[in-house]
């Protein structure tokens, strides 16, 4: 590994090592965002069945949301960024009207790491409705 960091550019080791550990100083324990294959291959799996898709030509998911009204889709992107900010790990979004597009990958990483997949998540969670709204 060591001859590893010698031949790749600073900058690409730093990004490497950022995105193998990203330390939590709250808690002060090292967390890996590094996804390994098979962590991919059952996440992309679940992900896709909730309507997630891969980016052509990218390493990033995918997904369409539609609202009833503005204000839903809003209201649904406020709890979305509150959570971004707490992960430290922020959507690529677009919205129009009661459409919102989210794409998902790690900067840091060059591509998807778990963070994305817990931003996956959490969305998709925010988008199942309550037992109390049902109404
Ligand atoms: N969001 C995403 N999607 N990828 C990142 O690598 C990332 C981020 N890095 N939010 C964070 C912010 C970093 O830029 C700051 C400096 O911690």
């Amino acid at each position: 590994m060591s001859w590893l960091m010698f031949t790749l550019r600073p900058s690409a080791v730093t990004k490497l090592t950022r995105c193998y550990l990203s330390a939590d100083a709250g808690a002060g324990k090292m967390a890996t965002d590094w996804l390994s294959s098979a962590e991919r291959e059952q996440f992309l799996m679940e992900l896709r069945a909730t309507g997630w898709m891969e980016v052509k030509d990218r390493d990033a998911l995918y997904k369409e949301l539609n609202f009833k009204t503005f204000n839903q889709a809003f209201g649904f992107m406020c709890r979305v960024a509150l959570q971004a900010e707490k992960m430290n790990h922020h959507p690529e979004w677009f919205n129009v009207y009661n459409k919102v597009q989210i794409t998902l990958s790690t900067h840091d990483c060059g591509g998807l790491s778990k963070k994305d997949i817990r931003l996956a998540k959490f969305i998709d969670k925010e988008m199942t409705p309550h037992p109390q709204t049902q109404s």
